[in-house]
């Protein structure tokens, strides 16, 4: 399947304005501007009955803090999809997705696989959760963003709005995209440096100046991949290195052992 060339989100929050951060600002912004990203907030709030318009309530079996109740969750998913269908949109091409600390950790690849997901309604929950009845009867798939406690899902479902619009062909400027994304090789950037030539009693490495650009390339890989030996190891299990890259690395591993 192929990445999206438009990408549509319907976030259900309980906060529409934090989107703003999404929606105003740098390559997300400029991507929205365009109308290569379309970001719709529809609030809870607003699908309550009640006069202080409840959204939470206690917990069933006792227990600290509130539960999002799964009525207002679920009308205001029905008018997500409704904006979908009042676009033209076929259901069957959307996915209901939920960002939880219980869900799959997201990386690169499951970032790829949800791009080729055109429209998405993102769920962003607040306080402990939401009635687990909402996510069996509604949601399709639950994603997190990694292993620490944050104070809701907007964060995290702006993070996937980020993410998934780099994704898209044009969202990125030609300066942007020539800079291949670090994950996208499997590999841990190389270090980059600017004016001026000497900083802080520092040199910039003689290479980069050196207007050999196919020194300076080899020189960029071999940081690349000693970097990542250093620091995430793990990463390199997953890519299989030609006769090129890995003499690169036993270089920048020689010198490391040298200077010990
Ligand atoms: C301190 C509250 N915790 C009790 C054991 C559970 C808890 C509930 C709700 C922890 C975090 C949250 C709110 N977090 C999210 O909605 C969330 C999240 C996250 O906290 N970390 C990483 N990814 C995500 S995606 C959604």
């Amino acid at each position: 399947m192929e990445v999206a060339t438009v990408l549509r989100v319907v976030v259900v929050t309980l906060f529409p304005e934090m989107f703003e951060a999404v929606t105003r600002y740098g390559i997300t912004g400029r991507a929205v501007s365009g109308r290569l990203v379309e970001v719709h907030c529809i609030n809870p709030r607003d699908f309550t009955s009640d006069r202080h318009q409840t959204v939470d309530a206690r917990p069933y079996g006792g227990g600290p803090g509130m539960v999002m109740m799964p009525g207002p969750l679920s009308a205001a998913t029905a008018a997500a999809k409704s904006w979908f269908v009042d676009r033209g949109v076929d259901l069957a091409s959307t996915k209901v997705i939920y960002l939880s600390p219980q869900g799959q950790p997201l990386s690169h690849c499951g970032v790829a696989r949800l791009a080729e997901v055109a429209n998405l309604i993102l769920i962003a929950g607040r306080y402990e959760g939401v009635d687990e009845r909402f996510i069996e009867s509604e949601v399709d798939e639950e994603w997190s963003i990694g292993d620490y406690v944050l104070s809701g899902g907007e964060l995290p479902a702006m993070v996937m709005i980020d993410a998934l619009t780099r994704m898209l062909p044009g969202a990125l400027g030609d300066s942007e995209s020539a800079v291949q994304d670090s994950f996208v090789k499997g590999l841990l950037d190389c270090p980059h440096y600017t004016r001026p030539e000497e900083f802080a009693g520092r040199r910039v490495p003689p290479v980069l100046l050196s207007g050999d650009h196919k020194r300076i390339e080899r020189w960029r890989l071999q940081q690349s991949l000693g970097r990542t030996w250093e620091r995430r190891p793990e990463l390199l299990q997953g890519i299989q290195l030609d006769s090129a890259g890995e003499a690169l690395l036993q270089a920048y591993q020689a010198e490391r052992k040298a200077e010990q």
